[in-house]
């Protein structure tokens, strides 16, 4: 809780007031209003205050992001001040949290995802072109290497190279001057931001699988803020949710980062997860992609609902001598944190299924070599 946890109305009534982290540009402070509504919504007694700051990655606006090295780019200065008290929830595109957060933080909630996929956006003297019918060496922005390597191996013809800033930074370079004939951003992104208008092709799995998390957004609280975790667990989506640990879990098992060719394509189907995973060599030439499944239909796996009983008691035990219950409570935080998210109310044996999906899926692709292909683009990309 904040430390000042409450305010007076004109009518003096007194109601709670929660501080909602964001960062300072347009995209994060839309994302944040959009969370913030729905909590008024939910919360109308809450008083809700939106506290603005800038991070690392707002200020570095000249090396590509993959080449700035330091994890957690967007998020530290909005976790320092969660730990500090200052603001009670932070919100992200979770596909900018690291797969493993810090201690003592957990996303409290992973809302319903919008569109996930990347989206091509022509510079106005293109407009009717596709990216097959661009010219011969034609220039596309984008910093990420998934998009990269995907898009180089599928249009051969066609030179990328990097662009940073924000969205709308990255737009007034694409429209203002003669660099790039197009750029690629994700559609939900643009969506977000208005400028659906601008999306002249949505591109599909075929052609660029999305990254880990894109399109969904996250709620992150102090993992020891059970108020707060409660508050926020109402906004989570079960098939994001499910969707999203599988995706984080594939990641963690690659030991990959936001500087790794990774993509993913995920689907919930009849109680079925479904999940593409690839890697790729930086110029693309090299891939290895593989597709899984798994049930998550509800009391499929008794032996884990078992062990969760046997869990929930030694904790109710736990709690009932007070002397350990402090040490107790921060082992359930890592107890219910799948690849850094806590969803109590989704079911712990479809969370399970799905984070062994994506650590299942990563093992076959470790196995067919994507170990090397991610270590020479690893390699490559920090010499450049
Ligand atoms: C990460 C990547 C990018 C962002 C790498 C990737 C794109 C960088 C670039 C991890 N974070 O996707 O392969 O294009 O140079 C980012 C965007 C959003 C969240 C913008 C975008 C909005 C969409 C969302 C930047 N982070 O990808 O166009 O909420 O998922």
């Amino acid at each position: 809780m904040s430390e000042e946890t409450s305010s007076q109305d004109g009518n003096g009534k007194v109601s709670r007031v929660i501080r909602i982290g964001t960062r300072k540009s347009q995209l994060a402070r839309i994302q944040t209003d959009s969370v913030a509504d729905k909590l008024k919504e939910l919360y109308p007694d809450f008083h809700l205050e939106i506290v603005a700051m800038s991070t690392t990655g707002d200020m570095i606006l000249d090396r590509a992001l993959s080449k700035i090295g330091e994890k957690s780019l967007f998020t530290k200065e909005l976790e320092n001040a969660l730990e500090r008290n200052e603001v009670d929830l932070v919100v992200h595109s979770l596909k900018d949290l690291p797969t493993s957060l810090p201690a003592g933080f957990t996303i409290g909630a992973v809302l319903k995802r919008e569109n996930p996929h990347d989206a091509v956006v022509l510079h106005p003297s293109k407009t009717g072109k596709t990216l097959d019918t661009l010219p011969e060496k034609s220039v596309i922005g984008t910093s990420s290497l998934r998009r990269a390597a995907q898009l180089k191996k599928r249009f051969p013809h066609l030179e990328f190279k990097d662009i940073r800033g924000n969205l709308n930074t990255r737009l007034k370079k694409l429209d203002e001057k003669d660099d790039f004939a197009a750029i690629i951003l994700a559609a939900a992104g643009l969506k977000r931001m208005g400028w659906e208008n601008r999306i002249s092709m949505i591109l599909e799995p075929e052609d660029c699988m999305y990254a880990v998390g894109q399109g969904a957004l996250a709620v992150e609280v102090r993992a020891r803020d059970a108020d707060i975790l409660e508050m926020v667990s109402v906004l989570h989506d079960p098939d994001t949710v499910l969707r999203c640990i599988a995706e984080r879990a594939f990641l963690k098992q690659l030991e990959g980062g936001c500087s790794v060719p990774v993509a993913v394509h995920t689907k919930v189907k009849e109680s079925q997860l479904y999940m593409t995973g690839a890697v790729y060599s930086l110029d693309g030439s090299q891939s290895i992609k593989e597709t899984m499944q798994t049930s998550i239909a509800p009391g499929d796996e008794v032996s884990v609902k078992v062990l969760l009983f046997f869990q929930m008691s030694i904790l109710r035990f736990n709690l009932s001598t007070d002397v350990h219950s402090q040490q107790s409570l921060e082992r359930v935080d890592e107890q219910v944190q799948r690849v850094g998210v806590t969803a109590m109310k989704v079911p712990a044996e479809a969370q399970d299924a799905a984070e062994r999906l994506g650590i299942k899926l990563a093992d076959l692709l470790l196995s067919k070599g994507a170990k090397e292909i991610l270590t020479v683009a690893r390699q490559l990309n920090d010499a450049r």
